[in-house]
């Protein structure tokens, strides 16, 4: 009983008569004694992977599992007349990221940390996170995400740096989350925070005074940036983030014995997009003051980082006003002019020049600075190289490399999906755990009728979990005998959410008129915009309204539901990916870099309909067209659209009586009823008087491809295999391989 005993110490009661908050805390105490007992030995060489984001996800359960404690725990609690379910329901979900790029963080340092490598994550301690959505008038409105407690996962240090901006200066201090590794060692999270934040100047929502960066430093994740006074703060932010890693990286090196000059055996750091880019000319400056010349300390710096992109959308390609760095970081600004001038002077092409006018490039500094550029799948890196990153790709072809992403089996399988998971280790063993690549075995298994029908009964089972969870907490009442139909990431127009409400309106008109689906569908769709980022909240604004109108309706209700979960988090993926049947990565080809929720799923035995973009074309390949639902145009032919310039869409909109009723429908009195005009009348306009994502070039394969899918999804045994097939073929999904990809080809720990 070994957490009564802790737990008998620490509240002079045993569990039975302690409150579920009391053994939350008590079992915080005891996991960070765990993990901290597994501390990796620092080895000579340390990665430091530098993120604005890392979307951990609630951490109980998570990290009982990588340190082996699950089963006991679990059972030890039971005894005791607890449920470990409730005890986490204690939990708050760190609300650290926006999305893929966060998560992604948070899988690799998992990665890191099972693989025994020495690497740390650097990022920042916001306090507020990103905002918590909230629907109201079938609107999105936003709140302060408070996540912090005193008993939390971070642990106060010792280690404060001073960070001086123009003006003024701040005192940081480092804040420790464990990593801990799936039956390995344990690595660090290293949050920045400083002392000064003041929650209370957030007014209105998430209002609050911009230019009080003393007070707002940490307070929230990416605040608003539509106005210059956000896109300012976001500026301090980062470099708040990169001075304390530079000042981090430097000490520890010189700790372990370095002179700096030979800091490349000392630290390799990666740039996760281009939010981090800042610690370039910072190492060189504090590398400046440590001693070296400016020549020396460019050429030290230049062996240690490399760099992620994670987009090819040129608008989020990070450009910053120079009279926006001089507010911020004067200090900088010399040394960036510098690193310029030698690009400039050596090869005379503006358009890999890091200053350009009047705006600082931050990838162009790191693609010329760095050791490694690399997208995060095969066809990402290839447009990369081809066309976004061309003239750098002619300059530097080594340089270039591509990682496609990964997920932790972990969290996506073994903890959010532990029906499946023991029913695959009935079946091959539980060598998968630590080599994904054993899932191939799986196959031997998809001509074995009663064992798919077991894979079927899984899914069955978890979309009952779906159903009851999403009654509990968001009073969504949904029918687990309808196909579940789920589209779940960050709302933009390029993964297209608005093709997919399209999608439903079509359907609505259909059932209208006779045409009723084999079973009831249930949509899912789970995504948050952006607070500035209008036309993204017009769609969530669309798709409420028609969840609104199709419950009302006693002719389409019976076989259509749509459902907009409130405040899609990690918590809610972990609950709707393993009851998926079918998954929405509709994205317009050429423009999701990977995606990798479309990798969740198929760990998860969902089978997805798509487009061939991202990994998307990976998943593809491995599992062959049969097992797959593709559709729409490919990535060259959007590439040349975009080039020629000859998209309109009205054409199509004139065309396609079936497409064009269903834009209508936007503005039709039925949605007006229950929307806002404004709002309506805003989409209807920019689908179709723009269109910029192409929705309507692809809507009607779309559409067919759909049906194809539903059909497909009533000879059971078949879709069964299909899932066994997707399943057996995750196993290069696992960022354990991304990870030690990155090792071997850049960061050679
Ligand atoms: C940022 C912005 C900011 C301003 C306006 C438009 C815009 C559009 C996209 C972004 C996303 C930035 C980076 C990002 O989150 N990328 C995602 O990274 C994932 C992990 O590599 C990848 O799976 C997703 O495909 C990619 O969108």
């Amino acid at each position: 009983m070994k957490v009564n005993e802790y737990i008998k110490v620490r509240f002079g009661r045993y569990m039975d008569q302690c409150t579920n908050e009391e053994i939350y805390i008590g079992l915080l105490e005891f996991i960070k004694d765990a993990a901290g007992k597994k501390e990796i030995k620092a080895g000579k060489k340390k990665l430091y992977y530098i993120s604005a984001e890392f979307l951990i996800g609630k951490l109980l359960s998570n990290n009982l599992i990588n340190l082996g404690l699950y089963d006991e725990v679990k059972a030890e609690l039971e005894a005791c007349g607890k449920s470990l379910a409730e005890i986490e329901e204690i939990e708050v979900e760190p609300s650290l990221g926006n999305g893929g790029l966060g998560r992604l963080a948070a899988c690799f340092l998992d990665s890191i940390a099972t693989l025994g490598l020495n690497g740390d994550g650097v990022g920042l301690a916001y306090h507020l996170g990103l905002f918590k959505q909230v629907f109201e008038n079938n609107l999105q409105t936003e709140e302060p995400n408070p996540w912090m407690s005193k008993e939390s996962w971070m642990t106060k240090t010792d280690r404060t740096y001073t960070v001086d901006f123009g003006g003024f200066n701040v005192k940081s201090r480092m804040y420790d989350i464990d990593v801990a590794g799936y039956d390995s060692v344990t690595t660090k999270l290293h949050l920045f925070d400083v002392d000064t934040v003041d929650e209370t100047i957030v007014h209105d929502g998430i209002e609050f005074d911009k230019s009080q960066f003393t007070k707002n430093l940490t307070l929230f994740l990416y605040p608003d940036d539509s106005d210059d006074n956000g896109r300012l703060l976001r500026v301090y932010q980062q470099y708040f983030m990169v001075s304390n890693a530079a000042q981090l990286i430097l000490d520890e090196a010189q700790e372990k014995g370095s002179n700096l000059y030979d800091l490349a055996d000392y630290a390799v750091i990666q740039i996760n997009d281009t939010h981090p880019s800042m610690v370039i000319p910072e190492l060189i400056r504090l590398l400046q003051i440590r001693g070296l010349t400016v020549d020396e300390a460019i050429d030290v710096v230049s062996k240690c980082t490399a760099y992620t992109n994670h987009t090819i959308l040129a608008e989020a390609l990070e450009k910053w006003p120079i009279d926006f760095m001089m507010k911020a970081v004067p200090q900088l600004m010399p040394i960036i002019r510098e690193l310029h001038n030698r690009i400039h002077k050596k090869y005379k092409n503006e358009k890999i020049d890091i200053i350009r006018d009047g705006l600082v490039h931050m990838a162009h500094m790191d693609i010329h600075y760095g050791i490694s550029i690399n997208g995060v799948a095969a066809l990402h890196t290839e447009i990369l190289k081809d066309t976004e990153l061309n003239d750098f790709y002619k300059i530097y072809p080594e340089k270039f490399n591509n990682k496609t992403n990964g997920i932790t089996f972990r969290r996506w399988l073994i903890y959010s999906n532990p029906e499946l998971c023991s029913l695959i280790e009935s079946l091959i063993g539980p060598g998968f755990k630590k080599d994904a690549t054993e899932l191939k075995k799986l196959e031997n298994f998809m001509n074995d009728d009663a064992v798919v029908q077991k894979f079927l009964d899984v899914k069955q089972l978890r979309k009952t979990v779906l159903k009851d969870y999403l009654q509990k907490t968001q009073g969504i009442t949904i029918d687990d005998n309808s196909l579940y139909d789920i589209q779940i990431k960050r709302l933009h127009e390029y993964k297209r959410q608005q093709m997919n409400a399209l999608y439903v309106i079509n359907k609505y008109f259909e059932i209208k008129e006779g045409k009723k689906p084999a079973r009831p569908i249930t949509v899912i769709f789970g995504a948050k915009a952006a607070p500035a980022y209008v036309i993204a909240k017009d769609i969530i604004h669309l798709i409420l309204c028609l969840s609104e109108i199709i419950e009302k309706d006693p002719e389409v209700s019976p076989y259509l539901k749509v459902v907009m979960v409130e405040n899609y988090n990690v918590t809610l993926a972990e609950k709707l990916i393993p009851a998926c049947d079918l998954h929405q990565q509709i994205s317009l080809a050429s423009k999701e870099a990977s995606g990798t929720s479309n990798m969740k799923f198929m760990l998860n035995g969902a089978i997805a309909i798509g487009t061939d973009d991202g990994a998307n074309v990976e998943m593809h390949q491995f599992v062959g067209d049969d097992n797959i639902f593709i559709f729409g145009e490919d990535s060259d032919t959007v590439i040349q659209r975009y080039a020629d310039g000859s998209y309109c869409s009205k054409d199509y909109y004139d065309k396609d009586k079936k497409l064009k009723r269903a834009v209508d429908f936007i503005i039709s009195h039925e949605v007006l009823e229950v929307g806002q005009k404004e709002n309506l009348e805003r989409l209807y306009n920019e689908l179709l008087n723009k269109d910029w994502f192409m929705t309507f070039p692809d809507f009607e394969d779309y559409c067919a491809c759909r049906e194809k899918a539903y059909a497909a999804f009533e000879d059971r045994l078949s879709w069964g295999r299909k899932m066994i097939k997707n399943i057996a073929n995750a196993g290069f999904f696992s960022s354990d391989r991304t990870i030690a990809q990155y090792n071997e080809d850049i960061w050679k720990l």
